[in-house]
């Protein structure tokens, strides 16, 4: 062999573990979640990947704690995904990433494993690869959630043959993770699902999903939110979604986690203190649009109404649009006046 030829072999090598070294693309969070291999499950399930992350949109300590990222440009659907640490660094006692990701953060993440857990993929933060994630901006708007018809996140069905619960099938998938809301519903069952903990909600027209209160900051760790009560009408019903599958024990079903009070708009009730009196006249004034909606600022569309001057942290003016028909007017006030109930 030639100096010339061995020369090339050796630069051969070299650019070839260069090339091998070097880092696969980063990864959307689309990327992950809309490619599936049964319409359900990632096919990146247990591989390790960098994702181009998204904005902070909910944390949840628990026992284990988890952020939900959502990326702005897929505000539709496959934009959001949760992300677990629960990596406690020994010197500070803190958790690498929840403890110093906040709200609105931008997070990018590097060495990710990939992991179908209970049906929701979750992007889990290793110990083994800090950092992992870094901030690349702060104080982003939120993306906001989106208003889909209940009908698009159906309840599973009892399977009479081994009682079991089980999605119809995965066309709800695309949400997983991201944050909905649904309108127009009633408690009509509760005590259902794995944990106990999951209540049906149903539209007149017997449309029903699923719901569960186990990440509201207003609850606790377990249990239902005071609001919810077999009976309870709501006006809007708010929360992220996600899957929970345990086949083995007969259970898979899509459920909507409330995270807040506000969460749960009961009509009327601009305040979220459970009731429907003089101190939510205020909200509806706020709320009060006129009969066009023509997306200009203060109209009745949302994200327009997140901005409300409000100094109450309720996001929504659903709870004051008793028609359901995308505006407050005098129409809504009439809805107002019949739930009106003073001390
Ligand atoms: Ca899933
Ligand atoms: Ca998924
Ligand atoms: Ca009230
Ligand atoms: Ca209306």
């Amino acid at each position: 062999m030639s100096i010339q030829t061995l020369t090339w072999t050796a630069f051969v090598i070299a650019t070839t573990s260069l090339v091998a070294s070097a880092p696969a693309a980063p990864l959307s969070i689309y990327d992950i979640q809309s490619s599936t291999v049964d319409g359900d499950a990632s096919t990146y399930d247990n591989d390790v990947i960098n994702c181009l992350g998204g904005v902070c949109v909910a944390k949840f300590a628990g026992t284990r704690p988890r952020l939900i990222l959502q990326d702005p440009n897929e505000p539709d659907r496959w934009g959001a995904i949760q992300v677990k640490d629960w990596i406690i660094n020994s010197g500070t006692g803190e958790y690498e990433l929840f403890d110093h990701v906040d709200i609105g953060d931008w997070v990018e993440l590097t060495n990710m494993l990939v992991e179908e857990s209970r049906g929701t993929t979750i992007l889990h933060y290793q110990a083994a690869n800090n950092p992992g994630y870094s901030i690349v901006s702060r104080n982003n708007p939120l993306p906001e959630p989106i208003i889909v018809p209940v009908s698009a996140i159906p309840a599973p069905e009892l399977d009479p043959q081994d009682w079991g619960w089980y999605v119809v099938d995965h066309n709800a998938e695309p949400y997983e993770s991201m944050r909905l809301i649904v309108r127009n519903v009633t408690v009509t069952q509760n005590n259902l699902g794995k944990a106990v903990d999951n209540y049906r909600l149903e539209t007149p027209d017997g449309d029903a999903c699923w719901a569960a209160d186990y990440m509201n900051a207003d609850v606790g760790s377990w249990g239902y939110h005071p609001f919810v009560r077999v009976r309870q009408h709501f006006c809007a019903v708010g929360g992220t979604f996600e899957q929970y599958t345990k086949l083995s024990n007969y259970w898979d079903y899509y459920q909507l986690i409330t995270m807040e009070t506000t969460d749960l708009a009961i009509c009327g009730d601009g305040d979220s203190d459970g009731d429907s009196d003089w101190d939510d006249l205020p909200r509806f004034h706020t709320c009060l649009t006129g009969p066009h909606c023509d997306g200009s600022p203060g109209g009745c569309l949302p994200p327009a109404w997140h901005t409300l001057p409000m100094g109450r942290s309720i996001k929504h003016c659903l709870m004051m649009d008793m028609d359901y028909d995308g505006d407050v007017d005098l129409a809504d006030f009439a809805g107002f006046q019949r739930v009106f109930q003073p001390e």
